[in-house]
């Protein structure tokens, strides 16, 4: 039994829940791992690069509430990281914008900075520097959104009280930091100045976004002004980035600001998820964009989407199909992938699964932490109506504390499943899958290793199956209904037993799950 093992058995055994120290196993395991590879592969500036492990992607929760939770649930639970929203000053909109909007603060006021003063929708700088502090402590790295791609699109003030218009941010950037239309290498070639055709290269580099001011990413003064926001995010302790809309900056500015970054608190490269919508050709392609860092499994989200609930054909789909999944699907390499079932754009667009799929939403985020593609991470952020809404706040559009009793938020990575999955996902750590097994529909099981055992049942109705687990004799507890005490299985948690060939009997619940593993035995 390898030394993470016992530490997170020991901490099992004690009744406390995998916590800091495990995470940090877990996060050194992956570490190992990853320099191994880096160390025969070609990319230089992957080298030492962090390893997020699990994420909760608190979408657009506030400051205080990040800091709370980092340290009552995210760390004890075993998560060893959050993302956070995008924590530079915003539009703050006075009056509603141009099209059919009717919200006044939006959820995507985020996405138009307007300054890299931290002072935003979820606080103030210190307040970002004291959650940063915080998590840290809690044994729970910080990934922010970046947003560097473009300024804002509309209005003229920010929740920081700067002013400003399209193409001039005093203090920051003024007219010749922008792409412009124009026929030029770095102008907009398109008529209407905005991205028409995804498939153009030099539109998508260049052109507006949705009419978002495009930063001039090849100059060097842009640059440097990226880098030194990010620097400084750096120097409050975060440990690395998603990059929005990285797709629409290309690999060539990506590596120039790249180049230009600190290394972490943890002597460490940050971590670099690029955010690339799939669809477009060759060198626009995620495939493409792993040679700059990491990206975002946004084609595995469809793929996952379909497995469990088709909305092509029939709606029901079937995870039989999930046997196969990862590069040998089609996605980009395990190790280059940010993974998750949603995020704040798909859960709207229709590309995935959401909150509002109920158990099977829970199943899919259960069984992505079992497959171990990618970096797992949960989403988690507020309930929604229209795909406007605005998350809870105040009149000022403040975003108000978050809280998982009142319905408004939809608290995903507290769900008990998920949480009993991110203790799974860390005892089993990088150990093969075998023994896999399916009835051809949907239910699955298989095992990593020696290590742990999972079965998942995406259909109406209980099921019994008699399955080779691969894990020794014995009597384990189910970690998706409870985390095991020190004596027994959580009140209400099934134990299975595995006998000496290593078979277990095990009835798996309508759209549920079971797992367990070499620290769940009792
Ligand atoms: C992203 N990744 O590349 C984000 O994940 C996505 O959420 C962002 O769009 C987008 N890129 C820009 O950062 C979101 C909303 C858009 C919104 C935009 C800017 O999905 O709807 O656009 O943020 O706030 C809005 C209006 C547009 C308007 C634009 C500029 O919806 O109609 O043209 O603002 O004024
Ligand atoms: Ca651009």
């Amino acid at each position: 039994m390898d030394r993470n093992l016992v530490r997170i058995r020991r901490l099992r055994s004690r009744a406390v829940k995998p916590t800091a120290l495990a995470a940090a196993a877990a996060v050194a395991a992956g570490l190992s791992l990853w320099v191994a590879a880096s160390a025969s592969g070609t990319e230089s500036h992957r080298d030492r690069m962090d390893v997020p492990g699990v994420t909760a992607n608190l979408f657009e929760w506030n400051w205080p509430s990040v800091a709370r939770e980092c340290k009552s649930t995210l760390g004890p639970d075993g998560y060893t990281g959050v993302q956070v929203a995008p924590p530079a000053d915003s539009v703050k909109r006075t009056s509603l914008g141009n099209g059919s909007d009717t919200i006044l603060h939006p959820w995507w006021e985020v996405y138009q900075p307007v300054d890299y003063n931290l002072t935003s929708r979820m606080g103030t700088e210190a307040q970002f520097r004291s959650m940063v502090s915080t998590c840290r402590k809690a044994g729970v790295k910080v990934y922010v959104d970046a947003v560097i791609n473009h300024m804002t699109g509309q209005g003229d003030t920010s929740y920081g009280g700067k002013t400003f218009t399209h193409f001039t941010y005093p203090g920051i950037y003024a007219d010749a930091d922008f792409h412009h239309q124009g026929t030029g290498p770095d102008q907009c070639p398109s008529a209407s100045g905005g991205i028409e055709d995804f498939n153009n290269v030099h539109q998508v580099f260049t052109c507006e976004l949705v009419g978002l001011a495009d930063l001039d990413t090849s100059s060097p003064r842009v640059q440097s002004t990226l880098a030194a926001y990010l620097n400084k995010l750096i120097g409050y302790g975060v440990s690395g980035f998603r990059v929005d809309a990285a797709k629409h900056i290309g690999q060539t500015d990506l590596d120039a600001v790249y180049s230009r970054l600190h290394r972490t608190k943890d002597g460490l490269r940050p971590y670099w998820a690029l955010e690339v919508f799939g669809g477009s050709p060759g060198i626009l392609s995620p495939q493409a964009f792993t040679t700059s860092g990491n990206v975002l499994g946004l084609d595995g989200v469809k793929q996952i989407r379909d497995a469990f609930k088709s909305y092509t054909t029939d709606h029901v789909g079937s995870i039989a199909t999930l046997q196969a999944f990862g590069g040998v699907s089609g996605l980009t390499p395990s190790d280059r992938t940010l993974s998750f079932v949603t995020n704040h754009d798909t859960e709207r667009n229709g590309d995935a699964l959401n909150y509002k799929d109920g158990a099977r939403f829970i199943l899919a985020n259960e069984w992505l932490l079992a497959d171990g593609y990618g970096s797992p991470q949960i989403f988690s952020g507020f309930t929604w109506t229209t795909s406007d809404d605005s998350p809870p706040s105040d009149g000022n559009g403040l975003i108000l504390d978050a809280d998982c009793t009142s319905g408004l938020w939809t608290c995903t990575h507290r769900d008990t499943g998920i949480v009993g999955m991110v203790g799974w996902h860390n005892v089993v750590g990088s150990a093969a899958r075998a023994n896999f097994w399916t009835d051809g529909d949907n239910i699955i099981a298989f095992s990593k290793g020696s290590r742990g055992w999972a079965a998942f049942n995406n259909g109406p109705a209980a099921q019994s199956i008699t399955v080779q687990t691969g894990l020794a004799r014995g009597r384990y507890c189910d970690v998706v209904s409870g985390v095991p005490t020190r004596s027994g299985c959580a009140a209400g948690s099934t134990a299975v037993v595995v006998d000496a060939q290593g078979r277990a009997s095990v009835t798996v619940g309508a759209y549920g799950a079971v797992a367990i593993d070499r620290a769940s035995r009792r």
